[in-house]
């Protein structure tokens, strides 16, 4: 069984796609092996840049990954997707909606997509997906991106696990008041107004208010995208690439 393990830790760090699936399922299962996999996986960490993408259910998270995923794969960089699925796993409609909506990238062997579900206990979700992202940057990957649905305490946490953490929201959804209480604007790095179709220029006046108030040191950037129109996928793959190079630069001086 140990050398089982070992087998399947050496064919994902060298990039085999059947073993890094094997590893995650394990991981999610909570299988008696997690912390032998995660030793190996310490000592490799740190390359991969994260992205966390969360925000409320139907904003476009799955469509605005979809088009960020076909710019860095054009660009030669490798993807890890991490999808968490919240519905109930009987009718698995986020899984089929995030599937369909990244179909594209299936087929390709530089992206990586996986669903995870988000049944059973809430600590038991975050530790799966913080394993699973660990394990996407130990096999190589330039990039792992997590979607996750949920503003600030209904949602996991995974502003500690990544490098970048992308709040999307569209019009409509709710009020300034209920964004404040939220707390969400205080964590995010990036703020994306998906749906700009729609007219986003309230919701951003709105974001602008709020963030005025804001203790924070500098206000994270507000850009306006049409995801399944790819309009501002550039502005945001731009504000991206800035904090991955950044990022690399830190990851070179450790
Ligand atoms: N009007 C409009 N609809 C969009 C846009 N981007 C995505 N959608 C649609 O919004 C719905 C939800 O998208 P999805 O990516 O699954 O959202 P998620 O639940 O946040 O992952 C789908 O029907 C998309 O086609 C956009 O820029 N404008
Ligand atoms: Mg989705």
């Amino acid at each position: 069984m140990k050398q089982d393990v070992d087998k399947l830790i050496a064919g994902a760090f060298s990039g085999d796609e059947s073993s890094l699936g094997c590893l995650l399922t394990m991981v999610e299962n909570d299988d008696a092996s997690v912390s032998r996999i995660l030793e190996a996986v310490s000592s490799k960490l740190g390359r991969a840049y994260r992205i966390g993408i969360t925000g409320s259910p139907g904003s476009g998270k799955s469509t605005l990954i979809d088009k960020l995923v076909a710019a860095m794969r054009s660009k030669g960089l490798t993807v890890g997707v991490i999808c968490v699925d919240p519905s109930s796993p009987i009718t698995g409609g986020a899984v089929l909606g995030d599937r369909i909506r990244m179909e594209q990238h299936y087929s390709d062997d530089g992206v990586f997509i996986r669903s995870m579900a988000s049944r059973g206990s809430y600590g038991g979700i975050s530790k799966a997906v913080g394993a699973a992202v660990d394990i996407f940057d130990a096999s190589g990957k330039d990039v792992v991106v997590i979607e996750t649905v949920g503003i600030g305490q209904e949602g996991i946490d995974i502003t500690k696990i990544v490098d970048t953490t992308l709040l999307v929201l569209a019009p409509g959804w709710g009020d300034s008041m209920q964004l404040m209480k939220a707390g969400v604007l205080e964590v995010a790095d990036i703020i994306v107004i998906n749906k700009a179709d729609l007219g986003g220029d309230g919701l951003a006046d709105s974001i602008r208010e709020i963030l005025a108030l804001s203790t924070r040191k500098s206000a994270p950037p507000v850009i306006q995208t049409q995801a399944f129109n790819n309009i501002g996928i550039d502005d945001l793959y731009r504000e991206l690439e800035n904090r991955r190079n950044e990022h690399h630069h830190k990851a070179k001086e450790r």
